[in-house]
């Protein structure tokens, strides 16, 4: 199976999911998870820093970390792979978009309600007792590598958190359930920017498959996922995905 063969089986798609990982907002400046940690932030491990144990250890390090990812999320813009993402869900009667990521590009691209497994940057909440908590203007952001204090809950006083979903914590028990009878009933299922090495989250294509649903990965490198792919589009988002509209629905696609 090729692209154009990928594009077909799109075009006939009456259930699609889209599930996306890092990779979908690469190209709009926003670094993937597992190369998060550049420039300043090297130093750190982003498997050690999403846990909340590396947030009850060094609070400040933990949120001044969330917090300049915050500030490079909003500056970010969505790119033509976000666009044509939306583009599919107005052409398919039935799509959902299931997204890992916790920014929030699908939504300023046209998705309608994407269901955000691993939670968002923009919905800090209270530590102890889930509280949601404001979100702090953007001056407050702290510079790249520095560290910052997080808010105090206005209920109870511990300290606010991001509302991501760290190692070792459930994911959000909606969210999870809408991923698997999404993936359950879908005939398509395209995999986007996605490593697949975090569960539960990798087990969404695995399900499809199973189910007997085409499963179609864009990402320019191999992952766990090329078994259960009947197409492996070797790309990036950007550049694959609006050239998939283009092969399923023609030029007039807005993309
Ligand atoms: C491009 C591109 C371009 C580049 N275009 N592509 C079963 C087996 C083994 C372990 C486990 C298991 N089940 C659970 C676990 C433990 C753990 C886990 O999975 N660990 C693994 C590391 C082994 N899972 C958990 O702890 C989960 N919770 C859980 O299981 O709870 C159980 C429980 C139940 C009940 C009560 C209590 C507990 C929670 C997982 C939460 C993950 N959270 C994070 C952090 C979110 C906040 C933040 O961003 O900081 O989510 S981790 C991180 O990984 C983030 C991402 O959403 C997630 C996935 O990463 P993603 O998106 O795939 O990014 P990358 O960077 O890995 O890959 C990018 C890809 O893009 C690459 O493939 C590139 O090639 C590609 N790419 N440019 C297209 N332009
Ligand atoms: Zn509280």
């Amino acid at each position: 199976m090729d692209l154009a063969d990928a594009a077909t089986v799109l075009a006939r798609a009456r259930r699609l999911v889209v599930f996306t990982g890092a990779g979908m907002s690469a190209e709009s400046g926003v670094p993937t998870f597992r190369d998060a940690l550049t420039g300043l932030w090297e130093r750190c491990d982003p498997q050690a820093l999403a846990t909340p144990e590396a947030f009850h250890a060094d609070p400040a390090l933990v949120w001044g970390w969330y917090e300049w990812r915050r500030g490079a999320a909003r500056r970010a813009e969505p790119n033509a792979g976000h666009r044509a993402v939306a583009t599919m869900a107005a052409r398919v009667p039935e799509t959902v978009v299931i997204t890992q990521n916790v920014d929030d590009l699908h939504e300023r691209a046209g998705s309608a309600a994407p269901v955000h497994l691993h939670g968002s940057l923009f919905a800090p909440r209270c530590s102890a007792c889930a509280q949601p908590a404001p979100l702090p203007d953007a001056g407050e952001e702290p510079g790249e590598g520095r560290r910052l204090a997080p808010p105090r809950c206005g209920r109870c006083e511990a300290p606010v958190r991001p509302g991501v979903v760290w190692f070792g914590e459930a994911l959000p028990e909606q969210a999870f359930e809408a991923a698997v009878e999404a993936a359950y009933r879908c005939d398509v299922l395209l995999t986007v920017g996605t490593s697949g090495l975090v569960y539960p989250a990798a087990e969404i294509p695995q399900v499809a498959a199973r189910r007997g649903g085409t499963v179609i990965q864009v990402n320019p490198e191999e992952t766990p996922l090329d078994a259960v792919c009947a197409v492996n589009l070797r790309g990036s988002a950007a550049r694959v995905l609006p050239a998939l509209v283009r092969a399923a629905w023609g030029d007039a696609a807005p993309t």
